[in-house]
């Protein structure tokens, strides 16, 4: 059962699709409304909280504090409170109750979850104004499907997207793109994109290719496409100001850029260097906008990127101006300690600034309103301008698109992928548990860096990671400029990271079938333990182990030299350690707790009982893949026992 109620009077979001009317009296399950903007709710020693989406720490939020206040932060330790996304749906389980809410506001909200006081659950919001989804039901999975039934169905990608992307900030002109598939073709590793980070276009201008680095974009995105690889452009939020570049011009001419108080626009500064913010919120703008996706679908490019969309801004021209004027008056003096501090910070702070966000506005369903209160709906409106547009520009065909910020609501749109995370084993870790939280707030097609953006990846650290990579739908090798080379092919043991990846190709039909299920049942990919096995206490403290579709369980290495590690099974299961599609071994495992080994090169997969796994050929690319000859993984049943989805992959459903 579903209860909107409405505090003060909130910003409409167009997250929730269904239509639901609003109930009176107070917001059940909190006991005091303290005043204007807080909620607070006393938590029994046996209530869970999960969700939120892509946020630090374990599966289990409790015990910190998260605001949702969309962040370009590229250091996910665990003392951030906000990373790219603001999704504000939560579940929280206890002994004997359990409720889920959606707070749907666009701007700024804390959830304190036991930080200030360890068994209160407070909710902070900056303006007291939102719409309070409170869902009740039988189970977590059952609240998280009710919820997932008002937001309306997850985006899906083509098929082409769950294979093997390989990516690096920059591949910086066409000759190093074609060397990236010529060595993954020689190395025998199965790969079916390229992206393409800010180097490839004209002075990171959006929507501009560089001349020089691709002198013949449209021939070359052929010649890829004839390999059967898709290039994967950025598309970066701000657009640079210069006098004849035509998208700068129009946006001048159609009025579509966030304006300052004052009525100018909103000088602020990124890759390009000085540019506007297209004010993705309002429609018409973000209709322009969309439509510019055609200049490079029309070249034959049918995946994006969407980047820098919290938005990630540098400076603001007005804000540097200030800081100038504070430095000149401190020019001279004699600095002592405290004005010495505050002159660093006001450099270091030039960047996403919280005052910038309130310098400029958008023009939103009719009203004026300042960026920051509706702030984490932008990222959302930017891949939302993308979507709509691909609806119009390509009705026939599923275009591949994901974003780094994101709002619920935006699901329907893109996926996400997490950022920019490091090439820490921490790291790692945190991918496996932003996942099932993703889930539960749609979004289905997404994954993390895998070997991890920032710092120098380790081949044993790649190894486990793309070990685990190949679960997710978005798998995507990506690092960043500086740090050192990360493709597969640059490394010692080549044999095992083409096994790997191979089995990824395997398990393709499983994935893609999952997935599409997931999307029409609004069922989550990723599930922890204990959203399927919710008698079992061990289930709940199970924090770094996930089933992964009907069928299977996955326990992934993340330590540095483990040579295994502790597996919790649930049930009596069907271990496969699999060093590939043909060199596996499997043996029968008991409910408990067992030690499990797992050389560096072999991939930990449990089948549940009663459950199969169909399995495909390895093949090189995902149009590849022989549908009609699958081989059946089972536990104690039949083939028939899973019932596959498949289609052209590539129709809009
Ligand atoms: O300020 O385009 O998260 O994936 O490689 C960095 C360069 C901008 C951040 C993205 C990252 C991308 C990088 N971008």
């Amino acid at each position: 059962m579903i209860r909107k109620y409405r505090i003060g009077n909130p910003i409409e979001t167009d997250s929730v699709v269904a239509d639901l009317p609003v109930e009176d009296g107070p917001v059940p399950y909190y006991e005091k409304v303290n005043g204007k903007n807080e909620m607070v709710l006393p938590m029994d020693k046996k209530d869970r909280v999960y969700g939120l989406g892509e946020t630090v720490r374990g599966m289990n939020k409790r015990g910190f504090i998260y605001t949702s206040n969309c962040s370009d932060d590229p250091v996910h330790t665990e003392d951030k409170r906000s990373l790219y996304a603001a999704q504000n749906f939560f579940v929280l389980w206890g002994k004997d109750r359990g409720f889920g809410m959606y707070v749907d506001t666009p701007g700024q909200v804390s959830f304190d979850i036991g930080y200030t006081a360890k068994d209160f659950f407070s909710i902070c919001f900056e303006d007291f104004d939102a719409y309070l989804y409170v869902i009740e039901g039988r189970s977590i999975l059952d609240i998280v499907k009710q919820f997932r039934a008002i937001i309306g169905k997850s985006y899906v990608p083509p098929l082409w997207a769950f294979g093997f992307g390989q990516s690096r900030w920059s591949y910086m002109n066409e000759q190093q793109v074609r060397e990236v598939v010529d060595q993954y073709e020689k190395a025998d590793i199965p790969i079916d994109s390229v992206y393409l980070d800010i180097d490839y276009m004209d002075g990171y201008k959006d929507f501009s290719v560089s001349e020089e680095r691709f002198p013949d974009f449209e021939a070359f995105v052929k010649e890829m496409a004839e390999k059967n690889i898709h290039l994967v452009p950025i598309i970066d939020a701000g657009v640079k100001i210069e006098k004849g570049y035509d998208i700068y011009e129009e946006g001048i001419a159609g009025d579509y850029f966030c304006k300052k108080e004052n009525g100018e626009n909103l000088v602020a500064a990124v890759w390009p260097g000085k540019v506007h913010f297209p004010d993705f919120l309002n429609e018409k703008a973000r209709r322009w906008f969309g439509d510019k996706y055609k200049l490079l679908l029309d070249c034959g490019i049918d995946g994006f990127w969407n980047d820098m969309n919290e938005p990630a801004v540098f400076y603001t021209e007005d804000h540097l101006h200030e800081v100038f004027e504070q430095i000149r008056e401190l020019e001279g003096k004699n600095l002592d300690i405290r004005s010495f501090f505050r002159l660093q910070d006001m450099v270091t702070s030039l960047a996403n600034n919280e005052a910038d966000y309130k310098r400029f506005y958008h023009d939103y369903k009719g009203a004026r309103y300042r960026h920051d209160k509706v702030h984490n709906i932008f990222g959302y409106n930017m891949t939302r301008a993308a979507g709509e547009a691909f609806e119009r520009l390509s009705p026939d065909k599923r275009i591949l698109m994901f974003s780094r910020s994101s709002y619920i609501g935006m699901h329907r749109y893109g996926g996400v992928w997490c950022g920019d995370n490091k090439s820490w084993w921490s790291h790692l870790l945190l991918n496996i548990q932003q996942m099932p939280a993703l889930n539960m707030c749609g979004f289905l097609y997404s994954g993390a860096d895998v070997g991890g953006f920032g710092a120098d990846v380790t081949e044993d650290l790649l190894m486990r990671w793309t070990e685990f990579g190949i679960f997710t739908p978005l798998f995507r090798n990506h690092s960043a400029e500086g740090t050192r080379r990360q493709e597969l092919y640059r490394f010692t043991d080549t044999e095992s990271f083409r096994n790997i990846v191979r089995l990824r190709y395997s398990l393709i039909p499983y994935l893609y079938s999952e997935f599409m299920k997931a999307v029409s049942n609004d069922d989550m990919l990723f599930k922890p333990l204990c959203f399927a096995y919710p008698e079992d206490d061990m289930a709940y403290e199970t924090e770094d182990q996930l089933l992964v579709g009907e069928s299977l369980m996955i326990a992934p290495v993340y330590k540095q030299n483990a040579g295994g590690r502790y597996v919790y099974v649930p049930e009596e299961m069907k271990l496969c350690r699999f060093r590939s599609y043909d060199d596996y071994d499997t043996e029968i495992v008991e409910k408990g707790h067992h030690y499990i080994a797992a050389a560096l090169n072999e991939v930990l997969v449990f089948i549940r009982k009663g459950h199969a796994l169909p399995m495909a050929v390895p093949a090189g690319r995902t149009g590849r893949i022989d549908y009609s000859a699958l081989r059946y993984e089972c536990f104690d049943c039949g083939s028939d026992a899973y019932s596959l989805f498949a289609d052209d992959g590539i129709s809009r459903l």
